[in-house]
């Protein structure tokens, strides 16, 4: 039966070591290090871009390196990408959750980053070659918008970004189209949080980057369920069409994922899993999957896309009509 199915089998297996890495970890004294961004080098080290808060609060970027995605990481003495408010004032309270896209037809990687203005969080794009010099390309976004990453290619002549602004009739996953990364425009809601008692009724926002597969583009996506004691934040699983990601072919029923452990359960913030970033292993199925835990640390989990792909086929629903009315 499709519910009792749904169920059965964890998609995502936690690395027995977790957490991979924490504050102790890290070369200078900060508060936490979580929602790393993710991409495999040319050489085949993995990098994650790790959102580090300070003890002021406020976050900066910085690379850890791994020969393996799994352990003997490297952390960089400094941080990669420090907020600059002098030149970029929308960052003055600092840069959190990087999602990183590397671009081929540019040979760099696009950052995509949430900028934490005065204005409120608003979506910032950096490219970088050695994730050391950054081309910031400011604001693309305007505030209230975060959880943001770049497609990989053009879609039907455009960049393509998927994001989440947030209006007082909800926080739901938005598309929006570029001739040249700077000017967005063509936006178009595609994933509106559920409503109600559902898993993903609160707010709901994009994990990592979009996963391009034969079959369409794989999103992993937060919901957050609003409780009398506080957010929980877990992972579902959508399909879009590969030529028009604004369509919606498939929407899991249930999460996928969600804070059981103590490092997910406990921490700055309860019960919160965000992963940002994923590498495939050593084949083009197992991904490893690199999300901050309960806003304190970061930790990893293994999945076959392969699987996910079959449970969203067997589980999923088609996703809304192109005249949303939810
Ligand atoms: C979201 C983001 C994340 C954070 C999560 C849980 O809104 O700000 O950076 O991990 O809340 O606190």
């Amino acid at each position: 039966m499709k519910e009792s199915l749904a169920s059965s089998k964890p998609l995502f297996q936690r690395y027995e070591k977790n957490p991979i890495l924490t504050a102790r970890d890290w070369p200078y004294p900060v508060n936490t290090v979580f929602n790393p961004g993710a991409a495999r080098l040319k050489d085949g080290t993995v990098l994650l871009l790790c959102r580090v808060e300070e003890k002021s609060g406020l976050s900066h970027l910085c690379a850890a390196r791994s020969p393996n995605g799994v352990d003997s990481w490297e952390i960089d003495p400094i941080a990669s990408l420090h907020p600059k408010p002098k030149e970029y004032p929308e960052e003055i309270w600092g840069v959190e959750d990087p999602r990183i896209t590397y671009i081929s037809s540019l040979d760099k990687y696009a950052v995509v980053y949430t900028s934490y203005s005065q204005g409120g969080p608003g979506v910032s794009l950096a490219l970088t070659s050695d994730f050391i010099h950054y081309d910031r390309l400011g604001v693309v976004l305007p505030p209230e918008d975060k959880d943001a990453a770049l497609l990989p290619r053009h879609i039907k002549g455009s960049w393509a970004m998927i994001h989440r602004p947030v209006t007082n009739l909800g926080a739901h996953i938005w598309i929006s189209y570029s001739p040249d990364l700077k000017s967005w425009g063509s936006h178009k809601l595609i994933l509106p949080a559920r409503k109600g008692a559902w898993w993903d009724a609160g707010k709901i926002g994009l994990s990592t980057p979009p996963i391009e597969t034969e079959e369409g583009w794989l999103i992993l996506y937060h919901g957050v369920r609003f409780t009398a004691s506080g957010c929980i934040y877990r992972l579902g699983l959508a399909l879009l069409d590969k030529e028009n990601p604004e369509k919606c072919l498939l929407r899991g029923r249930h999460w996928i994922f969600g804070p059981e452990t103590p490092y997910e359960r406990f921490g700055d913030v309860n019960n919160v899993v965000f992963p940002c970033g994923y590498v495939f292993d050593d084949d083009d199925d197992k991904i490893l999957l690199y999300y901050g835990a309960a806003d304190s640390c970061i930790a990893l989990a293994r999945a076959s896309l392969k699987e996910l792909l079959d449970w969203l086929k067997a589980h999923g629903e088609p996703g809304p009509s192109e005249y949303i009315d939810f």
